[in-house]
């Protein structure tokens, strides 16, 4: 249905991904909007990524690699989109994998368990009775974690994040990761790390540098950690979006 040489066309794709998606139960119809978001502001970023975004990739993978208890929370968008890049990065930072949603429903979740499994993933946290723990302060269905998992970790990587719960885990002392296309969301600005790039260029990338980085010193990891700073890179990150990216 969408031709090759279409103008648009990996733009097209991704949208058909997560339509199917949410034919699949995997998205959430909200999900749906929420892309719709994030397109407006890939949009405006020239839909390309800057040369902060991967500064970000590099300061996200030395953060996962340096954790003792990382893990990825996984939601529909996510698990349409980049399923494959997940069980990856997981595979590259000793990662858990756990679904946490905000449109929370069992049948979801298993879908998400079911999808990552198919994907190669060997263990999925977080499925129904699994979310036993609590984030304190949190009224959204997002609070229930898995106490192995998000609960425990020192590190959570939550792509397409909401702001309530990114604020609630770093108040727990949480080490958050993030992939948000809006450089002025709450997520974004919680987050000690945040890629300001669209999840299906941004994933790709994230797996390639914790393979590159895997093996590393510690040292040299924390040498990339203390060399980024988030406030900058979300001040670029808005340059850019003033720029079109044209420079990046
Ligand atoms: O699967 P569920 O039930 O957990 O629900 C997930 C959604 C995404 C519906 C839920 O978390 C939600 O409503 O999210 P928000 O608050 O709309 O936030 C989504 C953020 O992700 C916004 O800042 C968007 O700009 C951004 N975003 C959307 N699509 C992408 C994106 N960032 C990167 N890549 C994208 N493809």
């Amino acid at each position: 249905m969408i031709p090759a040489d279409h103008p648009r066309a990996k733009s097209l794709h991704t949208r058909e991904k997560l339509v199917d998606g949410f034919r699949r139960n995997l998205v959430a119809a909200e999900g749906l909007i929420a892309h719709g978001r994030g397109e407006a502001f890939d949009y405006l970023l020239g839909e390309r990524t800057s040369a902060q975004a991967r500064a970000a990739t590099k300061a996200a993978a030395a953060m996962l690699l340096l954790a003792k208890r990382p893990v990825l929370s996984v939601n529909g968008n996510a698990a349409a989109l980049v399923p494959k890049e997940i069980v990856e990065l997981a595979q590259a930072t000793g990662a858990r994998i756990e679904v946490n949603l905000f449109y929370r429903t069992e049948e979801r979740e298993k879908a998400i368990r079911d999808e990552l499994w198919r994907y190669g993933a060997k263990e999925v946290l977080g499925v129904g009775g699994r979310a036993s723990a609590r984030i304190p302060e949190l009224s959204s269905e997002r609070r229930r974690v898995d106490p192995e998992g998000i609960f425990a970790a020192d590190v959570v990587f939550v792509p397409l994040e909401d702001g309530d719960r990114t604020e609630a885990l770093v108040r727990m002392g949480k080490r958050v990761v993030t992939i948000d296309l809006n450089p002025l969301s709450r997520t974004a600005v919680a987050a000690h790390v945040t890629i300001v790039d669209n999840l299906v260029r941004a994933m790709p990338a994230l797996v390639e540098q914790a393979w590159a980085l895997e093996g590393k010193d510690r040292r040299a990891l924390e040498k990339i950690l203390a060399d980024f700073d988030n406030k900058k890179n979300l001040a670029q990150s808005l340059k850019a979006i003033r720029s079109g990216n044209k420079r990046a």
